[in-house]
């Protein structure tokens, strides 16, 4: 392994662009020729050029006292030996080490003690596999023994959840810093094997950690992302997450990046892995200093981390530190890398490992004797040894011991909710009425506000005279009413939504200022980005309601590495709970196919409850089902319902992720509306809004329940109106489709005990609820009937483009439903 010269290229560019500073930049020959190479120039901030060069052209800069130096080989005996331990104890197991790049462990600690001297109490980490059991235990210092027991097959996880691979969970650890003598947490958040897609949940969490402490400029809490070469080049979300970190609402005040270069991904070298000149290049979209170091001169990774703190804590802004190593096994412990790249392998084989150099540097400038050397490792080996024999009585892995966020004073001592129920959801009258009046008015005086808006203003105050909410005010109300209990709320969404119907916020015509009751963010163009965001504002606390709408929710699968690694399983893989809530507006309102479907039919898939199993219903049913769901999807048909059940997400003892299929046309839709009666004290979320018109009067004549959800109920309403059949067809709202309310659904068949059944949505047959919601009715009623469908048929497009089609698509499939006859010869 050469020492990496970047300061040539450097040199290069300096005189090529700024003759003037020729002489200077040979001066510079000496420190930019060495280990180091700093990529800068294209930092268009005079200030912050002059700062770097500061620090890396001054003569002497990179002195190291005598306990300066003994402190970093002590660092790099623990890193060494632990995966020397790892392999002698455990040889067959996979465990992604560091051999090639132990000097990540120093590096990783000096910006630590840094940061910790700037004033830095929280460090949140991301990471991938590399080297994830090192960081562990001797950066975390996650307890060893806790460590050594996964290794050991025989035993099995305890508590709850499925657990993931050892390096996948995560980790939280307050300590004592030594260095500067203050306390220090330390978590590492958990993280799926897809790489990279955990970057934009630290980035949330930091940022919510900070939001809880009042850290406005981020001096307490910090962010450092560690990243592979291949993935950090490879990996748009890498690109998303940099593009959030000056955003008002997403920035996390300057973020320390760390690759691990170790110049190759997997078998895959840098030729084919990347088409620019480094892995790194990604980050230089914002303006972020890149410095390169050879991962073999322990000294000068230290001399690069500290500058790296000491520029985040002065300009608040991303920092990037290029590990330029390699990689002395395969790419876990069981690969033979010279199948693939032997010419490289027989290099690194020829290498002497950075902990004997760098120990013999130490040992030939007399800072340490070969002695004192030998003890220090021998110290670490009985460590772990020691660690080991007691990993052997601890009998069971307690994955509680794996959580990167825990929620104290949330659950009882040992981890379950409070209790299994959940209150009325409802609010007092004068409550509605004052959430209203703020609404409706604009709380400062000298402020002017569009013309149409003081009329929409207008309008809603003459909808809470007259007792009423449309989508907006319901919403209005269920935010209004948790700020006011204390709750934190946060909508992360692309402004367009928050314009048409919400004006949740106000903006005065004349001067820059703007009004709103909770945090409304601006997003950035980013889907995978956002929402991982969001997902981790959501995990740093239970009291908060954070919300993400996509624009429209065709746009969702961007993030559906965020859905299918973190939400739907993250309770499962890391005994994580989260209460994010996802607002995808979906319709087939003949818009075409982009922007008809949020894909109802795939968040269905993945509900976790079992369409052949009648689960015996029991007092607390309704609470014990949505604690054992991995995620609740609801699709509401009146706007009091979602209220109901923005409330219910923060009322209940427990987090939950919350699926929204919202409307565009019940927006503004003149019968979806509700009453202020469905929002008082005693009122609740309705799993199943049952028909309670004329067919009621006598039930046995009922011909028909037609199920439904959400706004196809209304097109149903008015069908049947016009067909003058409101006594023979009952039309049923599930609007709560998982956890399926198998108790109502049956209660509304055994009403009507001469009706057949029909789902009738406004979805493709092969998509939208009809494959869900079929089996689990057919389980309620023991498969007594057959469930017929009225809908649209098979497609791959989730709609026609075509306008036309749509409409008569729509009198097909009504046709259908009000027929009566249509399924007669299907029997
Ligand atoms: C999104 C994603 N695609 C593919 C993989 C499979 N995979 C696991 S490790 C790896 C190579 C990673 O290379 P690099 O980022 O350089 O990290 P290194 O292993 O070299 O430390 C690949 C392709 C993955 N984990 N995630
Ligand atoms: C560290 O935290 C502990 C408890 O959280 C406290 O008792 C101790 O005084 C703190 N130490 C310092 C140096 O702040
Ligand atoms: C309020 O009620 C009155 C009388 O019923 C009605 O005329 C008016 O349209 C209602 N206003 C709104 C905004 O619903
Ligand atoms: C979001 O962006 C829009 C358009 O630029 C702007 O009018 C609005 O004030 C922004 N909202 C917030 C809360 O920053
Ligand atoms: C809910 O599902 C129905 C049924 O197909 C669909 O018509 C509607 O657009 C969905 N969303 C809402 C908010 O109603
Ligand atoms: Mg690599």
């Amino acid at each position: 392994m050469v020492g990496y010269c970047f300061g040539c290229d450097f040199c290069y560019f300096m005189r090529y662009f700024l003759s003037v500073w020729l002489l200077k930049c040979c001066v510079s020959q000496m420190a930019y020729c060495q280990h180091i190479g700093v990529e800068f120039m294209f930092i268009n901030d005079l200030d912050q050029c002059q700062w770097i060069r500061q620090k890396f052209e001054r003569p002497g800069v990179m002195q190291f006292s005598l306990e300066e130096k003994r402190t970093l080989l002590a660092r790099m005996v623990r890193s060494t030996r632990f995966e020397e331990f790892l392999q002698r104890k455990w040889s067959s197991e996979k465990r992604f080490g560091l051999e090639g790049c132990e000097s990540l462990i120093p590096a990783l600690k000096t910006i630590i003690d840094k940061s910790s001297e700037k004033g830095v109490d929280t460090v949140i980490m991301g990471m991938p596999h590399r080297g994830r059991l090192n960081v562990l235990a001797n950066v975390i210092r996650k307890e060893l023994e806790q460590i050594f027991c996964q290794f050991d097959s025989k035993l099995e996880a305890a508590d709850e959840g499925t657990g993931d691979v050892k390096y996948h969970l995560g980790m939280y650890h307050r300590r004592i810093n030594r260095v500067t003598d203050r306390n220090i947490t330390l978590s590492l958040v958990a993280n799926p094997s897809h790489l990279e897609a955990v970057n934009p949940v630290v980035q949330g969490k930091t940022k919510a950690e900070q939001f809880y402490c009042g850290d406005t400029d981020g001096n307490r809490v910090m962010s450092i992302l560690l990243h592979g070469d291949a993935a950090f080049a490879g990996q748009g979300i890498v690109y998303e997450t940099c593009h959030l970190s000056d955003l008002p609402s997403y920035t996390t005040h300057g973020t320390v990046h760390v690759v691990v270069n170790n110049q190759i991904g997997f078998t895959t070298d840098p030729r084919m892995a990347r088409s620019s000149p480094y892995p790194t290049d990604v980050a230089r979209v914002v303006n972020a200093p890149i410095f390169h170091v050879n991962a073999d001169d322990p000294e000068a990774v230290v001399y690069v981390c500290n500058v790296a703190a000491e520029w985040r804590a002065t300009f608040h802004k991303d920092v990037v530190v290029d590990l330029v190593c390699y990689r002395r096994n395969g790419h876990n412990e069981m690969d033979e890398p010279m199948f693939t790249q032997p010419l490289m392998y027989k290099q690194i084989k020829k290498q002497k490992g950075v902990l004997q150099k760098y120990a013999e540097k130490l040992i030939a400038e007399g800072a340490v004797s070969r002695q004192e050397y030998e003890e220090e490792i021998s110290k670490y080996d009985k460590i772990c040894e020691e660690a080991h024999a007691r990993s052997k009585d601890e009998k069971i892995l307690h994955i509680k011991h794996w959580l990167d966020s825990p929620w104290p004073g949330f659950f009882t001592l040992d981890g379950q909710p409070k209790s299994m129920s959940c209150p009325s959801t409802g609010l007092q009258e004068e409550e509605l009425s004052h959430i209203g009046q703020v609404a409706s008015s604009v709380p400062v005086e000298d402020f002017t506000i569009h013309g149409g808006l003081s009329r929409i203003l207008k309008g809603r105050a003459e909808m809470i005279k007259n007792r009423t909410v449309d989508w907006a005010l319901g919403e209005y109300m269920a935010f209004g009413s948790l700020l006011k209990e204390g709750i934190h709320v946060r909508l992360s969404v692309m402004n367009l939504n928050l314009v048409s119907h919400r004006h949740h916020v106000l903006h005065d015509q004349n001067v820059d200022k703007r009004i709103s009751p909770y945090t409304v963010c601006n997003s950035s163009l980013s889907e995978y980005g956002v929402l991982g965001f969001e997902l981790g504002f959501a995990m740093a606390s239970p009291n908060a309601l954070v919300l993400w709408e996509a624009q429209f929710g065709d746009f969702h699968n961007t993030a559906q590495c965020i859905i299918d690694q973190f939400i739907c399983p993250g309770q499962a893989k890391w005994v994580r709970q989260n209460g994010i809530v996802l607002l995808l507006p979906h319709g087939m309102e003949g818009m075409g196919p982009e922007h008809s479907s949020a894909r109802p039919e795939r968040f269905l898939q993945m509900c976790n409850d079992d369409p052949d199993f009648n689960p015996k219903v029991t007092d607390d049913f309704e609470v014990r089902q949505l604690y054992d769901c991995n995620w609740i999807v609801v699709n509401c048909s009146n706007p009091a319902n979602y209220f109901h059940v923005i409330r219910r997400q923060i009322l209940l003892p427990f987090r939950k992720p919350l699926i929204v299929f919202t409307p565009k046309s019940l927006l503004r839709h003149p019968e979806a509306k509700s009453n202020f009666d469905q929002m008082l004290p005693g009122t609740h979320f309705q799993r199943v809004i049952p028909d309670d018109g004329q067919v009621t009067q006598n039930p046995s004549e009922v011909k028909r329940i037609i199920f439904c959800t959400g706004k196809v109920y209304y097109e149903l309403t008015r069908e049947r109106k016009t067909r003058n059949m409101e006594d023979s067809v009952a039309i049923t709202r599930i609007e709560q489709l998982s956890p399926f309310p198998f108790d109502l659904v049956k209660a509304e068949t055994e009403k009507y005990p001469n009706a057949d059944l029909v789902w009738c949505q406004e979805e493709h047959k092969n998509q939208g609820y009809y494959d869900y919601v079929k089996p689990r009715m057919r389980t309620t009623i023991d498969r007594a009937k057959p469930v017929w469908y009225a809908g649209r048929e098979p497609a791959s497009a989730p709609a026609t483009g075509n306008k036309n089609t749509h409409l008569l698509e729509l009198k097909r499939f009504l046709d259908t439903a009000f027929n009566l006859d249509a399924f007669k010869d299907h029997v």
